[in-house]
């Protein structure tokens, strides 16, 4: 139904009647004859858009009646291989000739009479032509009418999602309900949940996914679960989204039997190579292995004495043979029992310092995959520093969606303006202007393969995400890897108008709510850079629990003590991390002066009665941000009531059961940062709503 959530933003609610003023499409024309074709899936939604949207029931076909003939107010899509040369828009085909892979190009053009246009999408290949059919139907959802001519290609080729899906059918940061890939050890039998994902993957243009954990598990590779990954793939296929998998490094010892898993053992390399032809008779499109190694418990090539070089170069000569297959390496590689009564230590610094000197020696199918900030999907960090250390090896920069520490989908927070901090970075590699965006794009190094990864943790709960408003973030990061210069009011309107409603009340309504929300977090939960104050030691990463920051050995210290906080850093009395950054960056790091406010306690260990750029102090700032911050979230509940009877009960009721909660948490967030923060430092809040009760 359409008030359930599973159509997300791909509804297609009919226009009004009164709007309907499109004159009727004669058919469909789908340039191939294969199912498992994202072309023949371009036809079939396009068909299933103009029933829903228009309510005009129009056929399809795969072949034009004459070769060189486009029929009147048709709809043909094709690759610019298949799309016939002779038509008379070849022309204006021909401007494919820039398209990107994975590109496409859309147009509506009248036929030379008053009869409605034709509409040609042509895409650089199969999966363009799929999202050329896409982005036709959501204009034609907004009511925006179809362009004569719009070309369109990514910023990269890698788009993926990484869903941390466990085999026993849970998921790692997931909340809303199980699987929908796995159960009770096993791929599930009814995959459908899973081709409506690959619907919405593919609707905003995303074309691979890990399906399984990180964290993952030695069965996966059992017999039984490789044909299960082969149905997966199947049945994802046709949607031009991809699989890989996530791999466990000790598999040979636990699933094979051997007495290793040291990566130059020949045993171990023959299993390798085994497992992974196995793989492809299943998944003969396989993208390839995505590897958690030496981090958080995990094994990895250090348990044997071997570099993580040697690891990741196992797998990626295992793919070889059999196609493009790349390792997707994870630069999460860190002492998680790290000591913090030294002061230089420094959980930040780990993944410099332990890919530095690597750069040259990884295959050319190695991908080093690079959270977006040093620690931990935080409420504000600087960019990772590894993405100004690699020059030959590739990189994949990986977002997460499923906001762990960021209210896990029961608080609103819309992330594109989290991720444009990171995006619009400028590195200053060798003093040269170097956006993180150009940097991921390949565009600054001249890289052919690298791109995005996010983590999302869609469940089979009607909503995927537990949340309407969450799944925002799962639109918008397609939208982002397609073009990482997105506008994020423009991205969210364009999204509610899909998934909720064109009513202004409606849109300016969800849009101010989204855009207030990502500051109005980091308002109640953690200040000044000093990351998301939750509970880390219980590991749920929920609720505050400043306390919880220091005195253990994760390394995400707050180092706050009765007169001052945050981690000095920099290179002169600190951890040296800011020397990671290209000399221009560390300059502006290394000087408490220079830092930005936002950053100040990311670098600097300060009193509480430093004086901020805004002219507050440090522990005032503190008060305020979070009253401010709490204050604000008393209001979404209340200005999402204007919605009441514009949108369908059922979500508008769901929706504002999540805000209300949000207001109510957001208190308890206030209080006890606030209240932890005044026993610590003593220093009372200049307008008296602290500890005052
Ligand atoms: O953010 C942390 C999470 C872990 C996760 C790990 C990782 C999959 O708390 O749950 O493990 O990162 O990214 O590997």
């Amino acid at each position: 139904a359409l008030e359930d959530g599973l159509e997300a933003w791909l509804r297609y609610a009919p226009l009004p009647a009164e709007n309907v003023k499109h004159p009727r499409f004669s058919q469909i024309v789908a340039l191939s004859e294969s199912k498992s074709s994202p072309v023949y899936t371009a036809g079939k939604e396009i068909q299933d858009g103009l029933n829903k949207i228009l309510r005009q029931k129009v056929d399809i076909t795969n072949t034009l009646p004459e070769a060189a003939q486009i029929p009147a107010s048709a709809i043909v899509v094709g690759t610019v291989d298949t799309f016939p040369s002779a038509t008379p828009a070849i022309q204006t085909i021909q401007e494919c000739s820039s398209l990107k892979e994975d590109g496409f190009w859309l147009g509506a053009q009248k036929d030379g009479n008053d009869g409605p246009a034709h509409v040609l999408i042509v895409g650089e290949n199969e999966r363009g032509a799929l999202y050329g059919a896409f982005k036709f139907l959501m204009l034609l959802a907004q009511d925006k009418p179809c362009p004569e001519t719009y070309i369109s290609s990514p910023s990269a080729p890698i788009r993926w999602v990484n869903q941390w899906d466990n085999l026993d059918g849970t998921i790692e940061r997931g909340y809303a309900g199980p699987s929908i890939f796995f159960k009770d050890g096993a791929v599930l039998d009814d995959l459908t949940r899973v081709a409506q994902f690959a619907r919405l993957m593919a609707s905003v243009r995303l074309n691979g996914i890990i399906v399984n954990n990180v964290n993952s598990h030695c069965n996966l590779l059992n017999p039984t679960n490789l044909k299960g990954l082969g149905r997966i793939a199947d049945v994802m296929r046709p949607w031009g989204v991809r699989i890989g998998v996530a791999l466990y490094f000790d598999t040979p010892i636990e699933l094979g039997g051997l007495s290793t898993s040291d990566p130059l053992d020949p045993n171990v390399v023959s299993f390798w190579n085994d497992i992974t032809t196995q793989l492809y008779e299943k998944v003969p499109d396989m993208l390839g292995y995505l590897i958690k190694a030496n981090s958080e418990g995990q094994p990895g090539p250090l348990t044997y004495g071997r570099t993580l070089a040697d690891g990741a170069n196992l797998f990626a000569r295992a793919l070889k043979p059999h196609g493009d297959g790349i390792v997707m390496y994870r630069a999460f590689v860190y002492n998680h029992h790290l000591d913090e009564s030294n002061w230089k230590n420094d959980r930040a610094n780990a993944a410099v310092e332990f890919f530095e000197g690597l750069d040259d020696v990884f295959e050319d199918n190695v991908l080093v995959q690079i959270k977006y900030g040093p620690i931990d999907f935080q409420i504000r960090e600087p960019p990772s520093p590894l993405l100004a250390h690699l020059r030959r090896t590739q990189v994949i920069i990986e977002f997460q969606v499923a906001q762990e520490y960021l209210g896990q989908q029961s608080h609103l927070v819309y992330l594109p303006p989290l991720w444009k901090t990171i995006l619009d970075f400028d590195l200053r590699i060798d003093g040269q202007q170097s956006l993180v965006r150009d940097v991921v794009s390949g565009e600054r190094f001249n890289w052919k393969r690298s791109g995005y990864a996010a983590v999302v943790n869609v469940g089979n709960d009607s909503t995927w995400l537990g949340s309407h408003l969450a799944m925002s973030n799962l639109y918008a990061y397609g939208r982002y890897c397609w073009d990482p210069t997105s506008d994020e009011r423009a991205v969210i309107e364009d999204w509610t108008r899909l998934t909720f409603s064109h009513h202004p009340t409606v849109v300016d309504t969800v849009t101010q709510l989204s855009m207030e929300s990502w500051p109005t977090y980091e308002n109640y939960s953690g200040n000044l850079g000093i990351q998301t104050l939750c509970d880390i030691v219980k590991t749920c990463h929920y609720g505050p629990s400043p306390a919880a920051m220091d005195g253990n050995g994760w390394g995400q210290w707050t180092r706050a003590d009765a007169h001052a906080i945050g981690m000095d850093r920099t290179t002169a009395t600190g951890t040296g991390y800011s020397g990671q950054y290209p000399s221009e960056v560390a300059k502006i790091f290394e000087n408490p002066e220079t830092t930005p406010d936002e950053l100040l306690l990311w670098f600097h260990h300060v009193r509480y009665t430093r004086r901020l750029k805004s002219g507050k102090t440090v522990i005032q700032h503190f008060y305020d941000a979070h009253y401010d911050g709490a204050q604000n979230a008393q209001t979404f509940p209340v200005r999402w009531e204007a919605l009441r009877g514009l949108i369908d009960d059922h979500r508008f009721e769901h929706t504002l059961f999540r805000l209300t909660y949000q207001a109510g948490h957001a208190l308890v967030w206030r209080d006890s940062i606030c209240n932890f923060y005044l026993a610590k430092c003593g220093i009372p809040d200049e307008h008296h709503r602290v500890g005052s009760y």
